[in-house]
């Protein structure tokens, strides 16, 4: 049976408003298709003898109107237009190119969003790609942030649990930023814990947050958990941050985040 003419385009009237996208989601679908995202690497050192062991990759857009767009604005952005899981995708695919071009033993990392963990078949659809790319999933992070958590712990687990199996390493991303709900050391399958730069900024120089690192590594090693400090950007910091056991370090003193052309892996930091 057909359905009237009216009716039907009233319906679809209806479905080109409810699926009006903002003109920057569609920007933002072209900036894909046309893969003009800019992906950055910051590389992350050895504590003991300083060599770059992987990099954070970071995504960055240059929007005409709206300048330098970063990972969270580009997430909402994407959220609002329906194709965070293509924005997911595509960061991901390009980053692990990237890093097949590394030497085996350096690391990639990556941001998990929250809308990540809520996709049904994200941990089946990484497995899948990292098979595609013949990307080892050993060499490959999984930063996640409380905020991504929030939404379904259980769940999460479960997802982060399968991933943990196939040999993919999972970071808990800007501890002490937030809440710090110590349930999430329960439950999740962790390797790490990477400190927020706010929990670094003052270990030099500030017997207090001295003391805050120095709980938090007690508790990471009774945990067998890696410590990875972000921020660092004095050798004041780096120093202390070594010293007391954080395994890993992240920081403009040791490099900002570049293009994959220009990411040295075979540097390491010079005093
Ligand atoms: O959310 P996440 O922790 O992944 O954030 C990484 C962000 O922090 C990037 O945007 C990067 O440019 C920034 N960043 C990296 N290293 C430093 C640093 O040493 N100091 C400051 N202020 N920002 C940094
Ligand atoms: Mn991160």
């Amino acid at each position: 049976m057909s359905i009237p003419t009216q009716v039907h385009d009233r319906r679809r009237r209806q479905d080109r408003r409810r699926s009006e996208p903002h003109p920057i989601t569609e920007d933002l679908a072209e900036a894909l298709t046309g893969d003009e995202l800019e992906l950055l690497f910051q590389p992350q050192f050895s504590a003991e003898d300083h060599a770059v062991v992987g990099a954070e990759a970071l995504v960055r857009w240059e929007h005409p109107d709206h300048g330098k767009l970063a990972g969270d604005a580009l997430v909402a952005i994407a959220q609002s237009g329906g194709i965070a899981r293509r924005l997911s995708r595509h960061i991901t695919r390009a980053a692990l190119i990237a890093a097949s071009d590394w030497p085996p033993e350096q690391r990639l990392s990556i941001n998990v969003t929250a809308m990540d963990l809520f996709d049904r078949t994200f941990a089946e659809d990484l497995l899948a790609m990292l098979a595609e790319l013949d990307f080892p999933p050993e060499r490959l992070t999984l930063e996640i942030t409380e905020q991504a958590l929030v939404a379904d712990l259980d769940r999460s687990a479960e997802k982060l649990k399968l991933l943990s199996a196939h040999g993919l390493r999972i970071a808990l991303d800007d501890f002490g930023a937030g809440f710090c709900n110590f349930r999430y050391l329960k439950v999740l399958p962790l390797d790490a814990l990477k400190l927020d730069r706010s929990m670094i900024e003052g270990i030099a120089n500030d017997p207090r947050d001295l003391a805050v690192l120095r709980g938090i590594i007690a508790m990471a090693r009774a945990l067998d958990l890696t410590v990875i400090a972000e921020g660092i950007e004095t050798d004041a910091q780096r120093g202390v941050a070594v010293q007391e056991g954080c395994a890993v370090w992240q920081g403009f003193l040791g490099g900002k985040p570049v293009p994959a052309k220009d990411f040295d892996t075979k540097s390491a930091f010079s005093f």
